[in-house]
């Protein structure tokens, strides 16, 4: 919901949400008109319209002639160029509009007039017959004389016609106040607690002193009560908050809600089938990210779509992919794989602790005392490969580390053996894209050597995980890591450039030690050898402090080594200690977790919530999980399972970040091919995908023109457009989909 700042701000004063730590509305720059005729009162001048398309001047509008046929919205388009944009500064960008007949939808765009082409503010309204006017306010991310303002008019079967008028870019106006409905102030997992796990709540109150609760059944009977606790003001949030804990009551159930401060929750239930369900749900997300596949409705009803880039036009790839101009001179065919997440790259760092992830999860269910690999197992994903009597994790993880071998550089060649950094489009596309429709050119990107340990160490993980089921295959995959690794040796600094962000994300790391680390750890798991139990043991890594504030991700791998160290069966000499760093790591989030009114693993230095933060959670989360897996002891799957409960809605937003989980969850990812928001045509994500969540830095300018000065957990909007705060990547999902397994198997 969007408020103009002169709405009424219903409980600020003790809710001290974001609202209250907006700077001052800065000494208003004048209003000033950034373009030139946009009444049409007697020319077209300066506006120009994309070939194909007939413009001109109409009842003093202009109106545009459309052709149908085209792929994209952008492929037919008028505007204006020459805009000038001051960053930081806030415009209202407005104008009326038609489309006849009914039934279209306009891209109107502010964006870079040359290549690359970078969109800054865009919104996607269904036009009528009658005509309608809109406006929005954004800020801008950039300084620059060379902006446009476009209307994408492309994409239609078709031929239509489109007219505006008044159109209006206001420089110098002030930023738009963004305030979430956040619902009932009493904060609960909607997904639901397991009978006999811990239960936890969050008030958002003005009172400073213990407040009665009650819990509801459905029926309104009063089945438990208490005190809660009162916590003083949560730093995550600016909020005043007391705490409940409402753990003695153990009886499964539906639609229990709980009630205090005169505030009843959102419904929830007591209950394990919930997380039977997300396990499954989180690792079917796996199988509508495959690229080089056909989505099959019979196995995804809704999801289905043609397979993405198998050199079908107007997709130019997988099958014989160039690299950059300079970088080589071959082609490789690397299709298959999955999507990153909203975009259509393809990133071997990413890809790596995604498998990794998922193909732990695999190994944790088979080695801990409460793990169950059957609900892992042949036919529990409903994947194409289900009946073929392997388990079909190994099989979604499979599809993804096929593709990863195909990265790594053919003998003969310079840097043979070592990975291909990422493979993507040239320029970025807009949304929403089909995969099969990207009519990009895709290239390589040079090989790093964060990409060979990324490889070395999942085709080495996977080498012992799959020889039960192939032993062929893993016997290919551990002599990739092989020659990986010694690539690696040989080329210990390739990093991926920071700038090399074009058309895809940079996923560019400068510290390496940590992927060494892990690669020689899976190395060393699945073949015993000495040369590998070595440089574990010399890694200064080894014996690093790596459970921080902010866990482990695709850039800090050095855990993913350690935790697999500590729970796979080997002869290392110091495995005790080992062990015992996970429980330390897993004490330090115990603590935060404890002294957290909103019970989560997670209190960033500086509040400072990083880029698909949610997923750090569950992966400090996974951290406690481990250490239970490890000791037996209660208190941390306890506080496993209460992380969960911040993702599923017991948070500031009373916001489940899990589509379809809670009533009320995240269903606008930053998509290409769920792009629902922008296409009615179109699916929301699965069921079961996790949205980024809240990131300080705001790095995109849908969340900057909305969100300025967040604080913490506010820092998040669910819309398709803020691609720094709501995308989903497989590497978020596999730390969603690891913890669902772990809590399922709590049952
Ligand atoms: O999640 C990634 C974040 O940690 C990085 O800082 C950023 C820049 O490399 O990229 C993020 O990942 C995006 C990737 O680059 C492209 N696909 C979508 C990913 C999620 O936004």
């Amino acid at each position: 919901m969007i408020r103009r700042r002169t709405a009424l701000l219903p409980l600020t004063a003790l809710l001290a949400t974001a609202l209250t730590a907006l700077p001052a509305p800065s000494a208003a720059a004048e209003e000033a008109e950034q373009l030139r005729n946009g009444t049409f009162d007697t020319a077209t001048e300066p506006w120009w319209a994309s070939a194909g398309v007939a413009a001109g001047l109409s009842d003093g509008r202009l109106c545009a002639d459309v052709p149908g046929g085209t792929a994209n919205p952008w492929d037919a388009a008028v505007g204006q160029n020459d805009v000038t944009l001051v960053k930081g500064e806030t415009y209202r960008f407005s104008f009326s509009a038609t489309g006849t007949p009914e039934g279209h939808a306009v891209r109107a765009i502010v964006g870079r007039s040359t290549a690359p082409y970078d969109t800054w503010f865009e919104v996607t309204p269904q036009l009528s017959v009658s005509g309608n006017s809109y406006a929005y306010t954004f800020t801008s991310p950039v300084d620059t004389p060379q902006a446009q303002v476009a209307f994408q008019v492309g994409g239609g079967a078709e031929p239509w016609r489109f007219c505006m008028d008044d159109v209006s870019l206001l420089g110098g106006v002030p930023p738009e106040v963004y305030e979430p409905d956040t619902g009932p102030r009493v904060r609960v997992n909607q997904a639901g607690y397991l009978p006999a796990g811990p239960k936890n709540a969050t008030l958002v109150t003005g009172a400073t002193t213990r407040l009665p609760w009650e819990l509801k059944d459905a029926a309104g009977a009063v089945v438990a009560r208490g005190w809660t606790v009162p916590r003083g003001t949560d730093a995550s949030s600016g909020q005043n908050v007391h705490s409940i804990d409402f753990g003695a009551y153990r009886r499964a159930g539906s639609d229990l809600t709980l009630v205090a401060d005169g505030e009843a929750s959102r419904p929830f239930g007591l209950g394990t089938a919930a997380y039977r369900r997300l396990r499954t749900d989180a690792l079917k997300y796996y199988y509508t990210q495959r690229s080089g596949i056909e989505i099959r409705d019979d196995l995804r009803p809704g999801y289905a779509r043609p397979a993405g880039h198998v050199g079908i036009a107007p997709n130019q790839g997988d099958t014989a992919v160039p690299c950059q101009p300079g970088v080589c001179d071959y082609t490789l065919d690397v299709t298959g794989g999955w999507y990153d997440a909203g975009d259509h790259g393809k990133y071997v760092v990413n890809g790596g602790i995604s498998t990794w992830e998922l193909l732990s999860t695999y190994e944790r269910a088979g080695l801990a005392r409460t793990g169950e690999r059957a609900p892992l197992g042949d036919g529990s994903l409903t994947v194409p490969e289900s009946g073929n009597k392997v388990p079909d994790i190994l099989d979604e993880a499979r599809w993804e580390l096929e593709f990863l071998l195909k990265m790594q550089v053919p003998d003969g060649q310079p840097l043979a053996g070592m990975a291909h950094h990422k493979i993507h489009d040239e320029q970025w596309t807009g949304l929403p894209l089909m995969p099969h429709a990207d009519p990009q050119k895709r290239e390589l990107h040079p090989p790093s050597t964060a990409a060979t340990l990324n490889l070395a160490a999942t085709a080495a993980q996977a080498a012992r995980l799959y020889k039960p089921y192939d032993a062929r295959f893993a016997a290919e995959a551990l002599s990739a890591a092989r020659k990986a690794w010694a690539a690696a040796l040989a080329h210990p600094d390739r990093y991926a450039s920071e700038s090399d962000g074009v058309g895809g994300g940079t996923y560019a790391d400068p510290n390496v030690t940590d992927e060494f680390y892990w690669a020689a750890a899976e190395l060393y798991l699945s073949t015993g050898e000495k040369q590998f139990a070595d440089h574990v043991l010399a890694s200064p890594v080894h014996t690093a402090d790596l459970f921080g504030p902010l866990g482990f991700d695709w850039a800090r791998t050095g855990a993913a080594g350690r935790l697999d160290l500590a729970l796979v069966p080997s002869g290392l000499p110091g495995r005790d200690k080992v062990r015992q760093s996970v429980v330390r790591g897993a004490d330090r989030y115990l603590a935060t977790l404890r002294a957290h009114p909103y019970g989560m693993p997670y209190a960033p230095d500086g509040n400072a919530y990083d880029w698909g933060s949610n997923h750090q959670v569950l992966n400090n989360a996974v951290v406690l999980a481990t250490a239970y897996d490890l000791t037996g002891a209660a208190r941390y799957r306890d506080g496993a399972l209460q992380a969960m409960d911040y993702v599923l809605g017991r948070n500031a937003l009373n916001l489940s970040y899990v589509t379809g989980y809670g009533e009320v969850s995240s269903h606008n990812q930053h998509a290409r091919w769920y792009a629902r928001q922008l296409d009615a045509s179109q699916p929301s994500p699965p069921r079961g995908t996790l949205a980024g969540g809240p990131n300080s830095s705001i790095q995109d300018p849908f969340a900057q023109s909305r969100l300025q000065g967040c604080v913490g957990q506010f820092c998040y909007i669910d819309d398709i457009q803020s691609w720094s705060t709501n995308e989903h990547t497989v590497n978020w999902n596999a730390a969603l989909a690891r913890m669902a397994s772990f809590v399922a198997d709590q049952t």
